[in-house]
């Protein structure tokens, strides 16, 4: 609400207003004061990182000056807005985009090189924001990236954990896992709002009272306890060639009461403070599983604490406008980045219910007209369910919501269909087990007017698979695909500074920045031979690049000629990082068996592996350190020749990534059909310039039709194959691949150390259900690997196939996704950015 201010006062805010001063001057002035004021240091006593916060802190006030201006226009349009609630941000460093985005870094740039410091060094002193896993997580932070760049007025929600996704060390190849304390230093990328706090509450009980009009209402009471203040702190995200600059909202707990007396002053000093720990315990860990369920309660109040103070924000921001409730769904519309916030749903008609008095059934209809459900994965493990008797004690007057929710939808699901048990079994959102669970996908479904997948395999597939009940119930119009993209801005032109400027330059603008599909312009150059050349020179520069951080993380001396072949993900039985190096000891036998003469001919190769192992998946684990020690053996035995390597890069996270991606030749992307929902990295790769080898799964089925068959290496079953499969393994003695036999005898014989640290690994084969099909598919991905190796011989042919990767990846911009999210979910209009 914009109240009336005295002329001259406004007079006074526009003559000292802060501008917007983007040379270099202005620059090297805010620097030093910088260095002055906010860090009490001396041109005598400034490092790299001492610089690095200097110049962060002038984007910093750069980016406080836009956002303030975004938020003031978004205030007097009062558009419909769209809350984006993901429990991760996976966003990385910041410095480097901002300046990008805000087309600062070539004054800036100068200007610290006068000051004596060079740019890419301020850079790398910055710590990933990691408050994320993977996929999902990084799909939110691009998400933001797009929303921001096409003028969306958007607002994502998440929490700030203390500690991120945990470092990774290697230990005599074994993982080992350190604390991620982002916030050691300060972090100039944050606007604490240390006004902005909301009180959660848990556990407590449920009173039933009758209202004056005689209606029958609920109040949810609780002890002071048992509540906990959420604080909130501002991560502004600037677009791309906008004065638009959009809000994370993260939010941090804290104890509401500080201390108890009481407790105190009978000498009870840990009980006195015991509350305060367990209040601020909410918000202090990301849950480093990726694709994974883990049924902790501390989980379940993040959930809850998160959700809560999203919702009381969003709800107190619609009450200003002053508007009916039964036009929230017309200024409102929120997206739920998998089951996580499902609790969002109940939380909402409960405020409307309880709180705003207004009748279930009209309540319902804003609930389920402002809520929309994104889909991540189909695996069985990952899918949220909690006992009944937790939420109960959690959240009593939820649980009964749920219940209403449930018996209003299954009352629905009987007028249609009726006698059918088994249906509304199905449908359920309670599973009828002992303890009973409440299952979220199903809850987020009933409270949402649209379910989507994130490709178009991954959405057919829900249709099909696990939400096959509910398109018969509710018919599929409720369920639609939207295909995953990433941002151009970080992914090329942040990441591949050189193809970048190469792109630009053949295509005579910047303008494919914001409209990707322009790429396609890139054809045209395909037969120039010059034009490959700097392709190639700019890729080369890229490996090389690598090939020194690889010296620099893990010791090991790459050549940058050899084929680049990387598989960097996290690490996770269905996405087959063993078949790879199963791959690996296949090649490493064969290139044995070589005279000297028959090595000359081969295109020699560096594997590099990359990422995560959640802490407790032993298995994952496991996979890791196979990988190490067969690095060990093939890194260290001249007899190959150096024609191949094995190279495990350590602390694989966003960062790491923009180094790795530009350089890579060949990329992995090689799940078990059907189970790699869409995969990004993939298109990562490909928009780099990189060919990738991978199966009929997610998005690559998508990548394979825009850049056509010549352009990239596919094998493997396909998705409906895989049951039968399985089946197959369960119940017929089926003999393992040959070669994959051969290879497990090299394991087992010992050749790569003590083979009784892998047998847990090797049985997931031999004596499992080879659930994840690595001998059916083993066959042919060795026949994959082949071809790439014959490809790549013919160095002018591979560049072409590159180019035109890159060219046709048009489609799979961050842009396009968050446009048909916004027009075919959301209806939402961009609001301009007003220049100020
Ligand atoms: C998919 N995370 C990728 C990416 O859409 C896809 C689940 C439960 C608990 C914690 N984390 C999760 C995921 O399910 C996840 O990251 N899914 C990924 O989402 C973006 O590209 O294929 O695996």
């Amino acid at each position: 609400e914009m109240s009336e201010i005295p002329k001259e006062t406004l007079a006074l805010w526009e003559k000292y207003g802060v501008g917007e001063a983007d040379d270099k001057e202005s620059f090297q002035k805010s620097f030093i004061r910088h260095v002055t004021t906010t860090l009490a240091r001396s041109v005598y006593n400034i490092d790299n990182f001492s610089a690095y916060q200097a110049t962060a802190h002038t984007v910093r006030d750069r980016l406080i000056k836009r956002w303030n201006d975004t938020q003031q226009a978004h205030t007097e349009v009062d558009p419909k807005r769209v809350y984006y609630l993901s429990l991760e941000f996976l966003l990385g460093r910041s410095l480097d985009n901002a300046l990008l985005n805000l087309g600062l870094k070539e004054n800036y740039g100068e200007g610290v090189k006068e000051l004596g410091f060079r740019m890419e060094d301020i850079l790398d002193e910055e710590v990933d924001a990691a408050l994320g896993n993977g996929g999902l997580g990084r799909l939110a932070a691009c998400y933001m990236d797009s929303l921001a760049t096409l003028d969306y007025p958007a607002w994502g929600y998440g929490l700030r954990y203390t500690y991120g996704i945990f470092q990774q060390r290697l230990k005599d190849g074994f993982q080992v896992e350190l604390p991620d304390y982002w916030l050691n230093f300060d972090n100039p990328w944050e606007l604490p709002r240390l006004d902005v706090t909301i009180d959660v509450k848990f556990c407590g009980t449920v009173n039933r009272y009758t209202d004056e009009t005689g209606k029958v209402r609920h109040v949810w009471v609780n002890e002071d306890k048992d509540t906990v203040q959420a604080v909130a702190y501002d991560v502004p995200i600037p677009g791309y060639g906008t004065k638009n600059c959009i809000n994370i909202r993260l939010w941090s707990s804290k104890p509401k009461r500080k201390f108890n007396l009481k407790r105190f002053n009978e000498g009870q000093y840990e009980q006195a403070v015991q509350e305060q720990m367990e209040a601020e315990n909410i918000t202090a860990v990301l849950y480093p599983n990726d694709n994974h369920m883990v049924g902790k309660e501390l989980r379940l109040k993040q959930q809850y604490f998160w959700v809560s103070a999203s919702l009381s924000d969003i709800v107190r921001r619609f009450k200003k406008s002053s508007k009916p409730w039964d036009e929230f769904s017309y200024q409102v519309a929120i997206q739920l980045n998998d089951t996580h916030p499902t609790l969002a749903i109940v939380e909402l008609q409960r405020i409307l219910v309880d709180l705003e008095g207004i009748d279930w059934d009209e309540a319902w209809k804003i609930v389920t007209n402002t809520f929309a459900f994104t889909n991540h994965t189909i695996l069985p493990e990952a899918m949220e369910r909690w006992p009944v008797p937790m939420v109960q004690y959690l959240l009593p007057r939820h649980m009964q919501i749920i219940f209403d929710i449930n018996l209003f939808f299954l009352q629905a699901v009987e007028r249609a269909y009726p006698d059918d048990r088994e249906l509304l079994a199905k449908l359920s959102i309670i599973e009828e087990s002992t303890p009973q669970f409440v299952r979220m996908a199903h809850l987020a479904i009933v409270g949402s007017h649209r379910v989507n997948g994130v490709a178009a395999l991954h959405s057919e597939l829900l249709k099909k698979t696990i939400f096959k009940d509910f398109v018969r119930y509710y018919g599929d119009e409720k369920f639609d695909n939207k295909t995953n993209g990433i941002t151009p801005r970080r992914w090329l032109h942040q990441a591949n500074p050189k193809l970048s400027e190469l792109i630009t330059e053949a295509l005579g603008s910047k303008n494919w920045l914001k409209n990707l599909e322009l790429l396609k312009g890139l054809k045209s150059h395909v037969d120039k031979v010059d034009f490959r050349k700097r392709w190639v020179t700019a890729k080369h520069s890229n490996k090389v690049r690598l090939a020194e951080y690889i010296k620099k993380s893990t010791g090991i001396i790459v050549n940058p000629n050899a084929l680049f072949d990387v598989q960097v993900k996290r690490i996770h039985e269905y996405k087959r990082q063993f078949m790879n190096i199963l791959g690996v000891i296949h090649r490493y036998n064969a290139l044995k068996k070589l005279t000297s003469q028959e090595r000359a001919d081969i295109v020699p190769r560096v594997v590099i592996f990359g990422g995560k192992a959640a802490p407790g998946y032993y298995i994952a684990k496991l996979v890791i350190k196979l990988i190490n020690s067969v690095a060990d053996v093939i890194n260290n035995d001249n007899s190959i020749e150096d024609t191949l390597k094995v190279v495990f890069i350590p602390d694989y996270n966003v960062s790491v990534a923009e180094i790795i991606i530009p350089a890579s030749d060949i990329s992995q992307h090689i799940s078990t059909a059907g189970t790699e929902a869409s995969g990004t990295s993939n298109m990562k790769f490909v928009l780099n310039g990189g060919l990738i080898l991978g199966t009929v799964d997610g998005a690559n089925i998508e990548i394979h039709e825009e850049i056509g068959d010549d352009n990239i290496f596919m094998f493997g079953n396909l998705a409906d194959q895989v049951d039968d499969l399985r089946h197959a393994h369960r119940y017929r003695n089926i003999p393992i691949d040959p070669s994959l036999q051969a290879v497990i005898n090299d394991i087992e014989s010992g050749h790569f150390g003590d083979s009784r640290i892998f047998a847990p690994l090797i049985n997931t084969i031999t004596h499992g259900k080879d659930y994840y099909l690595i001998s059916d598919d083993f066959q042919s991905y060795l026949d994959a690997q082949k071809l790439v190796d014959e490809a790549y011989k013919d160095k002018e042919e591979w560049t072409k196939k590159s180019i035109l990767c890159s060219a046709n990846m048009g489609k799979f911009s961050s842009d396009r996704a968050i446009q048909e999210y916004a027009e075919q979910i959301w209806n939402i209009d961009p609001v301009p950015a007003k220049r100020s």
